[in-house]
């Protein structure tokens, strides 16, 4: 009896042994490389697969290639619209008040854990190219060739290893042909690879390659209907400087000219963007303009009209910079795909933020409101993310570090992050309804560009509550379902009152969860607001 024993115990620790082992196998895959591609300002609704109606003028097929190979995510959101804090939580997975890069123009904090440093550690080789914008030198990268500051459209200056050069050429093509001769010929092919590919395009002021200065000259887009916008209740969206037909630069953003037949610019405060082409390439620019340019001061529009012509200019080179980014990625997908990479890689495209195409009048973000705070996510891998998947649920930039490590099976690194790793949601082993159901939101920056006014609040799936602060005391509220486009602040409607009170307990209940202490709402002094404004008319 004592041996039947004996025998079964060591019969069950062979069976569990083994089991456990085939367990193992099955759950520990390869890590897979991941391809980050993000560009600057672009808006969803200039991406096909997004489905909005201007997309369908000017599609973006290869970006659009990835969402039917894999994921496109609805929802998407930045805790904060504005580049380097984008940027800085991409790469922490925390919140700006805990990454301590609040606003543009600060000096990111290196030292601290990042995405590329954790991936090392789990064994990846790390690279970078293109826009940083965080103020000091990338860490945690193997290779690292970044654009100075915001970087130009044509013959940007990169730096590399502390080496400042000017490389000729458009500043898409030469960061996509970077990402492509890094992973020709730069990256050990043994090692996983994190690559991010970071575009300039479509940031302001919207130049387009020589081969795409002509390619929407004869499309009409429809403007949004809120073009001409009437805001009540909406005080910080009266008093933005962000107005397409108010704030735009004739000269440096609408590309005008002064008048028939000459080529020389109106309002252009910032020469160094065309300055910097060579002859030949400004010499294409001009006669590529002239005609168009020619037609408009012939047409001599005025009013609203005038307004509407500037809308047309904005969205044809702010879409045919898009051209450039979109083909871009074309070349990399079909890179990976000829040699056998696809399987095996994680391909990412998105934008620091939103944008505004013209909502409301605007350009630019910052604002809460949906076109700026949402960003555009697809993804795809095979095997692990079915085709056409649809994301519904509340992710945001913040969780990108930790899906990512989740990814790379190294999520015991994502400890500190105030993330969610969405995986889950992608390989099916998560349902939406066990994923956050509300997210927080706060923009700094003001005074600055644009004057928006500093802002906080949360979004559900249903509805938004923003409180805009500092020289400025409204709180508004919106129901997204009924009023998708926030025409509608019913912060006062009795209506809403219950609502309102659970919308306000959960934002107390968020920023506590976030560790957001007082210090983040400091007001600055009457007298740099108005410095700012004297600076910015
Ligand atoms: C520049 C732009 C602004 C823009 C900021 C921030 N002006 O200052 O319109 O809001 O960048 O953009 S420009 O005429 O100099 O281009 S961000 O994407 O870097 O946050
Ligand atoms: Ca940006």
């Amino acid at each position: 009896k004592y041996n039947r024993l004996v025998l079964s115990m060591i019969c069950t620790l062979v069976v569990v042994g083994c089991k456990s082992k085939a367990t193992e196998e099955e759950t520990v895959t390869e890590p897979p490389n991941i391809l980050f591609i993000m560009a600057d300002d672009h808006a969803l609704q200039a991406i096909s697969a997004y489905g909005h109606e201007l997309s369908k003028l000017a599609p973006t097929p290869n970006i659009d290639r990835i969402a039917k190979n894999g994921a496109i995510f609805k929802n998407n959101s930045c805790t904060n619209s504005i580049c380097g804090p984008s940027r800085a939580v991409i790469l922490t997975g925390k919140h700006n008040h805990i990454n301590g890069f609040r606003q543009n123009g600060e000096r990111f904090d290196g030292s601290q854990p990042t995405l590329p440093k954790l991936l090392k550690k789990a064994g990846y080789e790390t690279a970078i190219t293109g826009k940083w914008h965080l103020h000091g030198n990338p860490e945690g990268f193997d290779y690292a060739r970044i654009l100075v500051d915001q970087g130009n459209y044509y013959n940007p200056d990169f730096i590399e290893n502390g080496d400042t050069t000017r490389i000729e050429g458009y500043a898409t093509d030469i960061i996509t042909d970077d990402a492509l001769d890094w992973l020709q010929h730069k990256r050990t092919d043994s090692l996983p690879f994190f690559l991010m590919v970071h575009h300039k395009a479509p940031h302001r002021n919207w130049m387009p390659a020589l081969r795409h200065v002509n390619t929407y000259d004869s499309v009409q887009f429809p403007l949004p209907d809120t073009y001409f916008p009437d805001f009540t209740d909406q005080q910080a969206a009266k008093e933005q400087q962000q107005t397409i037909y108010e704030d735009m630069y004739e000269g440096h953003d609408l590309k005008m000219t002064l008048e028939y037949g000459s080529t020389e610019l109106a309002h252009n405060p910032w020469t160094t963007d065309f300055e910097r082409m060579s002859p030949e390439q400004r010499k294409q620019w001009d006669e590529a303009y002239l005609p168009k340019n020619n037609a408009f001061h012939k047409a001599d529009l005025k009013g609203k009209e005038l307004a509407e012509w500037k809308g047309q200019r904005y969205l044809q080179d702010y879409l045919a910079t898009i051209a450039a980014v979109d083909e871009g990625v074309g070349r990399i997908l079909d890179y990976l795909e000829a040699n056998g990479l696809d399987k095996n890689t994680l391909v990412v495209y998105t934008s620091d933020q939103g944008f505004y195409l013209g909502e409301n009048g605007w350009f630019d973000k910052r604002f809460m409101y949906e076109e700026s705070m949402g960003m555009p996510l697809v993804m795809q891998l095979p095997n692990s993310i079915e085709p056409g998947t649809e994301v519904e649920a509340l992710t945001q930039n913040l969780d990108f570090a930790q899906t990512f490590l989740d990814f790379a099976n190294a999520s015991e690194l994502t400890s500190e992050m105030q993330g969610e790793s969405f995986k889950g949601l992608l390989d099916g082993s998560m349902k939406e309804e066990d994923f956050r159901d509300v997210v927080y939101y706060h923009y700094y920056d003001y005074p600055a560009f644009h004057m928006v006014k500093k802002q906080y609040g949360i979004r559900t799936k249903r509805y938004k509550f923003i409180h805009f602060y500092d020289d400025i005391d409204t709180w508004e509220f919106y129901d997204l379902d009924k009023d998708p486009k926030e025409l509608s602040n019913l912060i006062d409607a009795e209506s809403y009152a219950k609502v309102i009170d659970e919308m306000h307990e959960k934002l107390d209940s968020v920023q506590e969860l976030y560790k957001v202490t007082e210090k983040e709402f400091e007001k600055v002094s009457k007298e740099k607001v108005d410095r700012a404004y004297e600076a910015f008319d």
